[in-house]
């Protein structure tokens, strides 16, 4: 089904051309907006704005989307192939050299290293990757090697949601907001949610996951209530009708906390629980470990806001659910997630308009592309997957560490990096990282800009194009829609990374590698979604597939076509026979965050308050838009946020420099007195560097990174880590620091 639109997807208004297509990546997001580029009689973007005939965000960008062109133009690009003696790493001796010349040195380093010491000794590592990881995980299993990863503790961000609910419900499931309709909310099948509930998540700003935050604002106008599980009160949290300040890593008892008054209520939905349900008594005799009392006490929500919310997750039909990564960066993130989702299961939410639908093509994605092309040999040999059996796909990223640094069983000699700056950002202690990882022999990295990661331990660096500057497709979470990206515009001599990635794959591996051109490797991905090529998709898009609810009921969520769900059991395991199997608990279950005040209360003395770190910004992608300087303008230092109390506590003021710290390490930052947060805790940005700082410093990177605080611990499945619960103490930084 396609939207019909009344111009070409490339037409002129006076002096500019416009093109219609999809944002995507770089500058990072995780979604793909539908965009209007404007571009001048010389080919330079000039503006862009939301596209209104684009069903997803109808007409409606955020900032960043907005200041693209000062993104594309800036003149701070990497715009062309870099190589650095390795001896000279950390030093800004870099030169300039041509495509040609950095194809044959990646080529000949990475085949040399093959032929000495197999292919398993090259690392491949994205970071959020987005529309390109497809790619990237081609790459390295086409190259043979089954080491594909992100350096980020625990895989902490989305991974642990998905499989969790693939181990339980057997597809990952994602809040109806009618965005599986082109006629959106005028779908004569849709129903609004009648409550949605943001957990964790603050998605007006992060946008996150294939989910438009706006959604829910549209949805509230059309009158569902939304209640909001987060420390801090957000601007969601504001409007909400039940606002749960959780303390930060205890979502999991909250959720078992309301589980405990839904089901002993008798509230859950019997008919739902009979017929698709696995395994409830045991949940209801778990969830008794949790009555409320004591689950106030351990999350700091009152008894009554826990049973309000429960009541009114129970009453509303249909429910939504819409997390964030908060769920996923705490060390038991997967039985939080579990719990979690339980909630929308035995309350009957699940493939209803307006409640819990399951997306199509979330699995073609997180499985990443080209796995077929590894060979069982070498899948044998994936980093960490003997000790996390659910590391199926992925290297475990905790275990890549500690093998970096025994050099146990294997060594590793190469690295491939693209789309990550982990020495700001995905990292935990960063440090230790960085030591670790200066072993390896040879490292290429992808990027739009020079960042610290690449000035510490890149070898050679290949400079990439943001999304205007190339031709692309959207592969990625929640993917109901298919997309182009087009190019408009021309920087240097910057490739895109499918680009990069075909020419590299050809050389390693030319059958696994069969085209000439990106755009006829797009057709051949969209030829099975799509039956269309490249070009085709490009005047049509955005193309929707045809959708149902009901899925289970009508045998469309099994290979085998049999009704039901697919796992084991064909239901919802709320008792999961695939934990089971793996030596996991079966049922969702909260541990105390340690460290924090209920695991380790010996250290509260020194570090009294609780941390929580990384609540996105509305003019910053992670570790991006620090050079750009009007998203800076909007953010322009690393700030702490601290309730004035607090700060009275510690004769601090409001904007004052100072250390935060605990035992592993500390960060600077700048105070922000504010009372949206609880006197208790504390909450950061994460990933800052300065891209005016000195550059064999790193641009100040171990001095600002607020994951100088966070330890490489990842919890009992090797899925979830404690990038939001720490403990810190926080005082003044003296002159001259
Ligand atoms: N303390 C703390 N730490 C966190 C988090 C937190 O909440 N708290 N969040 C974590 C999470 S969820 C994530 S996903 C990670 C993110 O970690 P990363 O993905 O490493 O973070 P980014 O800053 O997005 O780094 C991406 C790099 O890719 C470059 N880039 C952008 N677009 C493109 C492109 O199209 N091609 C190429 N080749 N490069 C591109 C950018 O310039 C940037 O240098 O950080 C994690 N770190
Ligand atoms: N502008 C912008 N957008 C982004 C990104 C970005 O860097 N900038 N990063 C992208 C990436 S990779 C990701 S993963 C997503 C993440 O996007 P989100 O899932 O929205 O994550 P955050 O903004 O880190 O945190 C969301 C909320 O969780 C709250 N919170 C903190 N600790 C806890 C806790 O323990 N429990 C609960 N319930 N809430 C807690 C915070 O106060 C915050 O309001 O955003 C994506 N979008
Ligand atoms: S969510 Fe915002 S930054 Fe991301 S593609 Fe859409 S408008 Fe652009
Ligand atoms: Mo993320």
């Amino acid at each position: 089904m396609f939207v019909d639109h009344e111009k070409p997807f490339r037409y002129k208004e006076g002096d500019l051309t416009v093109t219609r297509g999809s944002a995507w990546s770089g500058p990072g997001c995780h979604l793909g907006c539908g965009v209007l580029l404007y571009t001048d009689e010389e080919g330079k973007l000039v503006k862009v704005e939301g596209d209104p005939e684009n069903p997803y965000n109808q007409g409606r960008l955020c900032p960043r989307c907005l200041d693209l062109p000062e993104v594309t133009n800036h003149e701070d690009r990497l715009l062309y192939p870099l190589k650095r003696d390795p001896t000279d790493r950390g030093k800004d001796t870099w030169k300039r050299i041509g495509w040609d010349e950095a194809f044959d040195l990646i080529e000949l380093k990475f085949k040399e290293i093959k032929r000495e010491y197999g292919p398993e000794a090259v690392l491949f590592m994205q970071g959020t990757g987005r529309d390109i990881a497809p790619y990237i995980t081609r790459l390295c299993w086409s190259f043979g090697s089954p080491n594909f990863s992100l350096f980020l503790s625990g895989a902490a961000c989305y991974v642990p949601r998905v499989i969790g609910l693939a181990g339980t419900v057997g597809a990952f499931l994602v809040p109806d907001c009618s965005q599986v309709h082109p006629d959106r909310y005028d779908n004569p099948e849709y129903c609004i949610p009648e409550t949605i509930f943001i957990w964790g998540n603050n998605c007006v700003v992060s946008n996150s996951d294939g989910f438009f935050g706006h959604w829910v604002v549209d949805l509230m106008k059309r009158g569902s209530k939304i209640v909001v599980i987060d420390p801090k009160v957000t601007w969601l949290a504001s409007k909400a009708a039940a606002h749960l300040r959780v303390r930060p890593g205890t979502d999991a008892a909250l959720a078992l906390g309301m589980l405990y008054v839904i089901i002993n209520e008798d509230l859950y939905d019997h008919d739902f629980v009979d017929k698709w349900c696995y395994g409830f008594d045991e949940l209801r005799e778990r969830v008794q470990e949790y009555p409320v009392e004591r689950v106030a006490r351990i999350t700091w929500v009152p008894e009554e806001k826990i049973i309000t919310a429960a009541r009114l997750l129970a009453q509303s039909k249909p429910a939504a659910l819409e997390w964030g990564v908060a769920v996923d960066m705490t060390k038991e993130a997967i039985p939080a997630g579990q719990a979690i989702s339980t909630l929308f299961e035995i309350t009957g939410n699940i493939e209803v308009p307006g409640g819990m639908i399951v997306p199509p093509e979330i699995l073609k994605y997180v499985g990443g592309w080209g796995k077929d092309l590894l060979p069982a040999e070498a899948a044998e040999k994936r980093i960490g997957q003997k000790k996390y059996p659910l590391f199926a796909s992925e290297a475990q990223p905790d275990c890549i560490v500690e093998q970096l640094e025994t050099g146990e069983p294997y060594r590793i000699h190469g690295a491939w990096i693209q789309t990550s700056n982990f020495l700001s950002c995905m990292a935990a202690d960063p440090q230790r990282l960085y030591r670790a990882i200066k072993t390896i022999d040879f490292i290429a990295y992808v990027d739009l800009f020079m960042t610290p990661t690449a000035m510490a331990l890149a070898d050679v660096i290949l400079p990439a194009a943001t999304f205007p500057e190339r031709n692309g497709i959207r592969l990625g979470d929640g993917a109901q829609r298919g997309e182009t990206i087009n190019k408009v515009t021309s920087i240097g001599e910057c490739k895109s990374d499918m680009e990069i990635n075909l020419e590299l794959g050809r050389r390693f591996n030319p059958e696994a590698w069969p085209w000439e051109t990106v755009e006829e490797m797009f057709t051949f991905l969209l030829k099975d979604d799509t039956g269309m090529t490249f070009e085709e998709l490009q005047q049509k898009a955005p193309a929707y597939p045809p959708f149902e609810y009901h899925r289970h009921e009508k045998g469309m969520l099994r290979k085998d076509g049999a009704v039901g769900f697919n796992t084991a059991t064909g239901r919802i395991e709320l008792w999961s026979t695939f934990y089971q199997s793996v030596g996991l608990d079966p049922l969702p279950y909260f541990e105390e965050p340690s460290p924090g005040p209920g695991a380790t209360p010996e250290l509260m003395e020194e570090y009294p308050l609780v941390l929580t770190t990384g609540a996105r910004t509305w003019s910053m992608f992670h570790s991006e838009h620090r050079q750009v300087k009007r998203m800076r303008a909007l953010h322009p230092d690393p700030i702490i946020e601290v309730h004035p109390t607090t700060l009275e506590r510690f004769g601090l003021r409001d904007g004052e420099w100072v250390w935060v710290e605990n035992q592993f390490g500390r960060a600077k930052r700048k105070t922000v007195a504010t009372p949206v947060i609880d006197p208790r805790m504390c909450s950061t940005d994460h990933a800052w560097w300065l891209p005016e700082g000195d550059p064999e410093s790193f641009y100040d990177v171990f001095e600002l990174n607020i994951n100088n605080l966070v330890q490489w611990s990842p919890g009992k499945s090797g899925f979830g880590s404690n990038y939001k619960t720490a403990l810190c103490k926080i005082y003044r930084i003296q002159e001259g620091e």
